[in-house]
């Protein structure tokens, strides 16, 4: 599926949040992403404003907002309307069946009600996926697995980042693909035994101009992101907002240049001679 167009690639895909994501790449010509990882809402919304034309989803933490009420996701969501781009909540749920469910509907944050897509850590089994997908399918969700992470040191690498694949394939219609480093299609296949192994790949630790930061963070060029290593989408966040989020033309001008960045390395991936 690598030399496959966004656009081409809708057809694989049944669930609505990875089809969507493909139609708004198709249409936006990005495939970047933003994390807008700040503690005020202010900050928060005026960051999406910003870099909204840019980009084909915004990822949020929801639960590092300090002035947090449910208005925020209202104007979130208007945004997401006024830009046109989809909404990842990164909550990396970890926990049981029947908790994660809960965490995933309710507390104060609701977030199946507003995110299109949100992401869990497969360590405790299928189960999870059960939980998760008991509430977000329904509301046509889409769940990604992380099977690798781009902390120094991670332990999410060989057989649990093959089991974690295995997982995803048995649950086609709600996992729509992977928080990872490179590209999960054939992972743990002896053979081409699957039809169908077209799964979205969303990768952080993607960065410019740093290689990392003091708390085990690695960065890599959208160009080894999505040209060399096979991923769909750069999550960019600190190389995107900087230090000030309110130098609101700076982070304009950097979205552009990650998104002209990643656009350019797809365009590469898919006229690439075999
Ligand atoms: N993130 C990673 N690495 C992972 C998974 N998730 O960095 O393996 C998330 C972080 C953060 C964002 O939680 O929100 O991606 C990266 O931000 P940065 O670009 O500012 O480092």
């Amino acid at each position: 599926f690598l030399r496959q167009t966004y656009g081409q690639r809708i057809q694989n895909h049944t669930n609505p949040a990875a089809k969507l994501l493909l139609e708004t790449m198709e249409r936006k010509k990005t495939n970047l992403a933003v994390s807008v990882d700040v503690v005020k809402s202010k900050d928060f919304l005026a960051i999406i404003d910003a870099v909204g034309p840019f980009v084909c989803l915004v990822k949020t933490h929801i639960d590092i907002l300090e002035d947090f009420d449910y208005s925020t996701i209202q104007r979130l969501q208007d945004l997401s309307v006024k830009h046109d781009f989809v909404i990842f909540e990164d909550r990396k749920f970890a926990d049981i069946g029947n908790t994660v469910a809960l965490q995933y509907s309710s507390g104060v944050h609701k977030i199946a009600n507003w995110s299109h897509i949100t992401n869990a850590h497969p360590v405790p089994g299928p189960s999870i996926i059960s939980g998760l997908s008991s509430v977000g399918l329904p509301l046509g969700r889409g769940l990604l697995l992380l099977a690798e992470m781009s902390t120094r040191g991670a332990l999410a690498t060989g057989s649990y980042t093959e089991d974690a694949v295995r997982m995803a394939r048995a649950n086609r219609d709600f996992v729509i693909g992977f928080i990872a480093q490179r590209t999960m299609e054939g992972v743990g296949l002896q053979s081409h035994s699957v039809d169908n192994d077209d799964f979205l790949t969303l990768t952080p630790g993607v960065g410019l101009d740093s290689k990392g930061d003091a708390m085990g963070q690695q960065y890599r060029t959208p160009r080894q992101v999505i040209l060399e290593s096979g991923c769909d989408v750069i999550i960019v966040g600190r190389g995107i907002y900087g230090k000030d989020p309110s130098l609101v033309d700076e982070i304009k001008l950097q979205a552009q240049r990650y998104r002209e960045a990643g656009w350019q390395a797809y365009q590469e991936r898919i006229s690439a001679h075999v």
